[in-house]
């Protein structure tokens, strides 16, 4: 059966996951929505789907199975309650919500659903390195610190400091959850500015099971580069970087690093888009889910309190919300 699915924002991840599904084999993308006309008409041209400039409409529209909603952040909630309400599978792009109300309100429309939903686009599980880090993790005894760094290549825009969490480290609380199995039980987060611009978060997790966790995120830097070490109980597993050909020219040696997250995930984002849809068909999430959402936005709160206080922030357990 041909899964027929509206996607939501038409801007680079939103034309990457219309590339990818449309790629699958009886996935259809059949419309495509922006805010902004020529956006929603360029991006349905890459699947011959249909295009509109309402949102909400296409979350709820008969005949479609599934939405992809990769909207800006702040429509993420609105347009996925919307969707559930209309018995449509939806995988969400990260933030879930840029508020953790409106990440629980997702949680508790998903429950009063009455079956798992929603996907949300925390999709570094995917990557073959973050992977290979798992596997090795299992051979190597109890985690004692996972050492997670994000460097960015943001230089046209300044980001403020919530949007950097809940864009950004969202990722690497969510692989530091994944790979330890464990909980945030407190966080520290230090910022470094110039001015308003900010140049690098420092962020501090204890987990629950012991483990401590640094992110070092820098914004704007010399490339796109994501790494990955776990030191464990009986040695370490530092993630592979993508292999590139060290060239020497010019009296120089140099290797490639990239300069943003669509080179150095394409990988991740194909398999995202099969594994989702292979889980709608039956109607299973079998990725990160609103719950993890919910859980990356808390500590996303929790980071920016105590990037503004200076405090350790500790986090309560999240059935304690009733999620
Ligand atoms: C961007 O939105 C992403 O999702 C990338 O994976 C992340 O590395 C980057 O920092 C974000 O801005």
């Amino acid at each position: 059966m041909s899964l027929r699915i509206g996607v939501i924002g038409a801007g680079g991840m939103g034309r990457e996951h219309i590339r990818n599904l449309s790629a699958l084999e009886d996935v259809e993308v059949a419309v495509v929505a922006d805010a902004v006309e020529a956006a929603a008409v360029a991006g349905a041209q890459i699947a011959g789907a249909k295009s509109t400039i309402d949102s909400i409409a296409v979350a709820t529209q008969e005949g479609l199975d599934a939405v992809v909603i990769a909207s800006p952040d702040d429509t993420h909630a609105e347009l996925t309650i919307a969707a559930i309400r209309a018995g449509k599978k939806v995988l969400c792009e990260k933030p879930l919500a840029v508020t953790v109300e409106d990440a629980l309100a997702v949680v508790h429309a998903e429950q009063a659903a009455g079956q798992p939903m929603v996907q949300v686009g925390l999709m570094r599980v995917y990557d073959p390195a973050h992977q290979q880090v798992q596997s090795a993790m299992l051979e190597l005894g109890p985690l004692h610190h996972l050492r997670l760094v994000h460097r960015n290549t943001n230089f046209d825009w300044e980001r403020p400091l919530d949007v950097v969490f809940s864009q950004s480290l969202i990722h690497d609380i969510h692989t530091a959850r994944w790979l330890s199995g464990s909980e945030f039980v407190t966080v520290v987060a230090q910022v470094v500015r110039t001015g308003a611009r900010i140049n690098y978060v420092n962020l501090l997790g204890q987990l629950q099971n012991g483990a401590t966790v640094t992110v070092e995120f820098a914004e704007a830097t010399y490339g796109y580069d994501v790494e990955i070490e776990a030191t464990c109980e009986e040695g370490m597993a530092i993630a592979a970087q993508p292999a590139h050909p060290v060239v020497r020219r010019d009296g120089a040696s140099h290797r490639h690093i990239g300069d943003d997250w669509f080179g150095r995930f394409t990988e991740a984002y194909r398999i995202e888009a099969a594994e989702w849809t292979a889980g709608v068909r039956v109607a299973q999430v079998r990725g990160p889910g609103s719950a993890d959402g919910l859980a990356a936005q808390r500590v996303v709160a929790a980071a920016i309190e105590s990037a503004e206080s200076g405090a350790r922030v500790a986090l309560a357990p999240q059935h304690e919300l009733g999620a």
